[in-house]
């Protein structure tokens, strides 16, 4: 069965170009998804978007042009509960990708065995309400209940505005409890505004959240260098990452964010956004925990992460 993209919908770039920056040896990409193809692994019936194929073959790719190890795949929006595609792409990693997907209340205990085999180690909660529809939070946290005594931890996706409300259903998680793009800021506010404060009351008062420092193209009011000018390419973004990984420095993860769902005025070129990570975390011992050492301890701890 043929898909027909959402209008105004961007393909993932091709032939990025070779990082200037040299990641540190075993770095994780800990943010990346999988779609489809969609006549394999059809996409979700209530999707809110219809994405271009963008399958494991081409992710793995990726990840050896960039000089990456690892990859964490997170369950997309496009494929609902349906997390074949993921758990494919894990089976054929050689053991080189875990995996976060999304369940809903129905899954059994059979199925919850099954995927942590195949490397699955967290479920995503998402409240981004272009993403997806509602679901109770009670459904949420009986998925947490049963999820938490596998080891498996908690990534919820939600947008700054939104925190205020979360707050009391977030901090009753009942286990380690990873943020999506630091929560999505609102770059154009001060880095030291209340919003943001905000998020970083919340990294710090409750020790098991974690992270991520990516998505600067998602979050960048300035831009891309085709806007910005290539030395000052999404640069808005650099002094909350910069505050987080230099606040947090072993609870925070990055990833590239391929295929890069949803974006709308660019695609960018996966191997000037690795070249972005310098500016956020700025020694060499703050990259190995940011690429290294806090991805390995989370999702590959038999590794001795
Ligand atoms: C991201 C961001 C987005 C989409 C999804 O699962 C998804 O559909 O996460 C978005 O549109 O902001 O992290 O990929």
């Amino acid at each position: 069965m043929g898909y027909t993209k959402t209008p105004g919908w961007l393909d993932w770039y091709a032939g990025p170009s070779k990082p200037r920056f040299k990641l540190p040896p075993g770095s994780v990409d800990a943010h990346c998804h999988v779609f489809g193809p969609g006549d394999q692994f059809p996409f979700a019936p209530e999707r809110k978007y219809t994405p271009c194929d963008a399958g494991k073959h081409q992710l793995f790719a990726l990840r050896d042009h960039l000089g990456f190890e690892r990859n964490v795949i997170v369950q997309a929006t496009c494929h609902g509960a349906d997390n074949s595609a993921l758990l494919d792409a894990l089976r054929h990693s050689d053991g080189r990708a875990k995996g976060v997907v999304t369940v809903r209340r129905s899954v059994t205990d059979q199925q919850l065995k099954d995927m942590h085999e195949a490397g699955v180690r967290g479920v995503r909660f998402n409240f981004v309400k272009r993403l997806v529809d509602f679901t109770p939070k009670d459904e949420l946290m009986e998925i947490a209940a049963r999820i938490a005594p596998l080891g498996w931890h908690v990534v919820i996706y939600f947008e700054a505005v939104d925190l205020p409300q979360l707050w009391d259903f977030f901090t009753a998680l009942p286990t380690t409890v990873v943020v999506d793009h630091m929560g999505r800021p609102d770059v154009a506010q001060p880095v030291d505004g209340p919003e943001f404060e905000l998020f970083v009351k919340f990294m710090r008062d409750h020790p098991n959240v974690w992270s991520k420092v990516s998505c600067p193209e998602r979050l960048s009011v300035t831009g891309p260098p085709a806007l910005a000018g290539e030395r000052n390419a999404y640069r808005d973004v650099v002094p909350f990452a910069r505050r987080i990984v230099e606040t947090f420095p072993d609870r925070v993860l990055w990833g590239t964010d391929w295929p890069h769902p949803n974006l709308k005025n660019h695609m960018p070129d996966d191997g000037l956004l690795v070249d972005f990570i310098p500016h956020i975390a700025v020694t060499r011992e703050l990259q190995r925990k940011l690429l290294v050492d806090n991805p390995m301890r989370l999702y590959w701890p038999e590794k001795g992460g």
